[in-house]
């Protein structure tokens, strides 16, 4: 089941897209279970798997924006804060869900935050690790993103 109705779609002339998707639950006395599935529940195949724990509750993480990738991300266990910016907008997303994941698109600027003690992030993502794939000044990010908008 996809919460908010549609999957996102991106497409490379839009804006970037962030929405919160809805995974399914098995509801068990003997614990509960959650499940994605690549295309099915998010609009990607799954490249790269990844994940954050031994979080200082004051670290702040993120700071960056894609040229490509997509990913979903997740709060396993405890809670943090996303900032989105999109270049026109920014909104602010609190994880603490783990049935509930935030996709982001590319072109889209994150920050992460107030991270409770042993928070754990786990991220979902289209496309291995390249460090070429990313925007980390904001205004070349912002650039890219006016540039997109307009397209
Ligand atoms: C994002 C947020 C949620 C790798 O070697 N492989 C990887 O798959 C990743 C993600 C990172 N790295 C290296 C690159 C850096 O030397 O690990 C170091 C820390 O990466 P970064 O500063 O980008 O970590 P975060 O937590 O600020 O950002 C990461 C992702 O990079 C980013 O795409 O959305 O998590």
């Amino acid at each position: 089941m996809i919460g908010n109705n549609e999957l996102p779609t991106t497409s490379h002339s839009a804006r970037g897209v962030a929405k919160m998707i809805e995974l399914p639950q098995i509801r068990d006395p003997r614990g509960d279970l959650t499940f994605v599935e690549g295309r099915n529940h998010i609009p990607f195949d799954i490249r790269r798997v990844y994940y954050l724990y031994n979080v200082p509750v004051d670290s702040e993480r993120g700071g960056h924006a894609h040229m490509e990738l997509e990913q979903i991300i997740f709060a396993l266990s405890g809670s943090f804060r996303v900032r989105i910016d999109d270049g026109h907008s920014v909104t602010e997303y609190w994880l603490r869900d783990p049935r509930w994941g935030l996709y982001i698109s590319r072109l889209i600027w994150r920050e992460m935050d107030n991270f409770s003690q042993g928070a754990v992030c786990m991220v979902l993502a289209s496309r291995r690790y390249e460090e070429s794939d990313y925007y980390r000044n904001y205004d070349d990010f912002l650039q890219a993103a006016r540039n997109s908008m307009s397209d």
